[in-house]
């Protein structure tokens, strides 16, 4: 087998951001693109001789081709044994569930989310590191530098692996063993969840519908959902993991998952409808024309954790992004456990995992998930929410609306101007932090201004600072504003407007969001010049 070396120019556009690194499939398909960011990797990570790496995506287009490189590069590279899902296939989840199972040196997850798919669409490139989780930013610093020296990178001449098949073959001196992705998964899922249960609340006429959006939970879905838990065939809709995911946008929210919406806001809607995105990390829950917010389902899976067998001794504590509301702090005071603020991206909570600090953990972007793998997870939240309704056998709005009834309501929702030109972004921005020196102690409409800062996160475990994670307008009744530039697009620049009150008269806690927001929203118009800087007049997303 012939090792070579090839020699490249370096790239300068390798940063990754919120989770890995995302770009354009055309700009992954330009020469030596994919090959310099895997070498700078697999340089900074330096594998000892012998070490086992997983390797898998969500199915996305350019997906094969990229493993078949990615395995090339892993022979030439000294690595022993790589595990790879079949099809190339390995959702978020469970890669990590599987870098953690086999005590790996980590993985290499291709994925690029909720971003679409298709020639045309997005591709990514993620290194998780041996806990499952994705690297922190000081190794994902140092892979940006190593991208930007690297003169060569290390391949061997070799065929594609056949990757259809479960089971082993070599390549060089490396061995390529392909998995069922699904098996340790499924496996780990009903470790932490009562099935018996479940299965008893869907043989009694309980109806769900879970819509996969053509992306990775497809086939992990049917399995769980329709093989072991006896739904009816047809429960997961769109199950079948499409390179361009049908031509939608992966993302599990009321906007693109507008299937689902419809079926769930219909006359005869089932009791309970969720969707995942891309690569299976994130989860949007419905009820019968109910709308879980992901911050409250957060709180809710918190409030009820110890009805799952997984969590029945209960939890250490919860950890949550910055932008995401505090629901999740009122309960984590009720059960005396800490609750931590850290920046978005899944990143931040590893730490606080490993060091046995927290249990659950939680973003607004529909992302939640526990300590039991180090990536947020979507079949585990439906799963989770199942166990709940199970037991306490209540309809999906009645468990939200009592949750609030006990701890109030932190009413939420979220802005996304997407695809903005930069520099009118940056300039929003700007103008935000212009405003900052003045405005603690002013008025503003029914507000007292408490607070303004840029968010700066400490980590508790190692020390770590990271600087510049969102613009925050703190009032003195908690309620927030809260500005921020995305980290995962790949089209000019995406503003999101984190909007927060709290309600704790249960009277008025049955509200829409919007209406109850409506005052906060005028505020951050104000403050920022949205309209007037964007020329639009509705955010593109509201969740
Ligand atoms: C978004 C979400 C963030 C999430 C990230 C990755 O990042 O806001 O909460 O962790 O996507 O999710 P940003 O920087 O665009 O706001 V996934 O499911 O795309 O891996
Ligand atoms: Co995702």
């Amino acid at each position: 087998m012939n090792i070579g070396i090839v020699a490249t120019t370096p790239f300068n556009d390798q940063k990754p951001g919120t989770s890995g690194l995302r770009k354009k499939v055309t700009v992954f398909q330009s020469p030596n693109y994919l090959e310099n960011f895997v070498q700078a990797v697999f340089d900074t990570i330096s594998a000892p001789p012998g070490s086992t790496l997983v390797l898998g995506g969500d199915g996305r287009y350019y997906n094969r081709e990229a493993i078949q490189t990615i395995l090339r590069m892993a022979a030439a590279n000294g690595f022993a044994k790589v595990l790879v899902g079949q099809g190339g296939i390995l959702s978020t989840p469970a890669a990590s569930c599987v870098i953690r199972k086999y005590g790996t040196c980590g993985g290499l997850i291709l994925s690029a989310s909720h971003n679409p798919g298709g020639p045309d669409g997005d591709f990514g490139i993620k290194y998780n590191t041996g806990n499952g989780g994705p690297a922190p930013e000081k190794i994902t610093d140092a892979i940006y530098a190593r991208s930007r020296t690297l003169t060569g990178y290390r391949i061997v001449d070799a065929p594609d692996v056949a990757l259809d098949r479960v089971g082993s073959s070599a390549l060089g001196d490396m061995t390529v063993e392909v998995i069922d992705p699904v098996a340790d998964y499924a496996e780990l899922m009903e470790s932490l969840f009562d099935f018996a249960a479940l299965r008893e609340l869907i043989a009694g006429g309980f109806r769900l519908c879970f819509d996969a959006m053509h992306a990775v939970t497809g086939p992990y879905a049917i399995e769980i959902l329709e093989r072991r838990l006896g739904a009816p065939a047809g429960t997961v809709i769109n199950g079948v993991p499409l390179p361009d995911f049908g031509g939608g946008h992966p993302d599990p929210n009321l906007t693109y998952a507008d299937q689902l919406v419809a079926i769930m806001y219909a006359e005869d809607a089932p009791d309970f409808g969720a969707a995942s995105d891309g690569d299976g990390d994130r989860n949007m829950i419905l009820g019968r024309h109910f709308f879980v917010n992901p911050s409250d389902s957060l709180a809710v899976i918190a409030a009820n954790a110890t009805l799952a067998p997984g969590y029945v001794h209960g939890i250490a504590g919860i950890a949550r992004s910055m932008p995401t509301s505090a629901a999740a702090d009122r309960v984590a005071e009720k059960l005396g456990v800490p609750c931590y603020e850290t920046p978005t991206g899944w990143k931040f909570f590893g730490n606080l995992m490993d060091a046995g600090r927290v249990t659950l953990c939680g973003e607004e972007s529909f992302g939640t998930g526990s300590s039991h793998v180090r990536e947020k997870d979507g079949l585990w939240a439906v799963l989770f929410w199942l166990n709940i309704l199970a037991k306490r056998r209540l309809p999906v709005e009645e468990i939200v609306h009592r949750h609030w009834a006990e701890f109030g309501r932190n009413v939420y929702s979220r802005h996304d101007y997407e695809a903005l030109p930069i520099e009118i972004a940056n300039g929003i921005m700007a103008q935000v932090r212009s405003r900052f020196a003045g405005l603690p102690g002013q008025r503003c409409g029914d507000y007292r201004v408490k607070f303004c800062d840029d968010f700066i996160y400490t980590d508790p475990i190692d020390g770590s600072v990271s600087t510049g994670q969102g613009l925050r307008v703190g009032f003195e009744d908690g309620s927030r504003i809260v500005f921020r530039l995305s980290g995962t697009g790949t089209e000019g620049a995406t503003l999101r407007l984190y909007l927060e009150a709290f309600e704790a008269d249960p009277a008025r806690q049955k509200v829409d969001a919007q209406q109850a927001l409506s005052g906060l929203i005028a505020i951050a118009d104000e403050l920022s010049q949205l309209k007037q800087r964007t020329g639009r007049e509705r955010p593109t997303v509201i969740t």
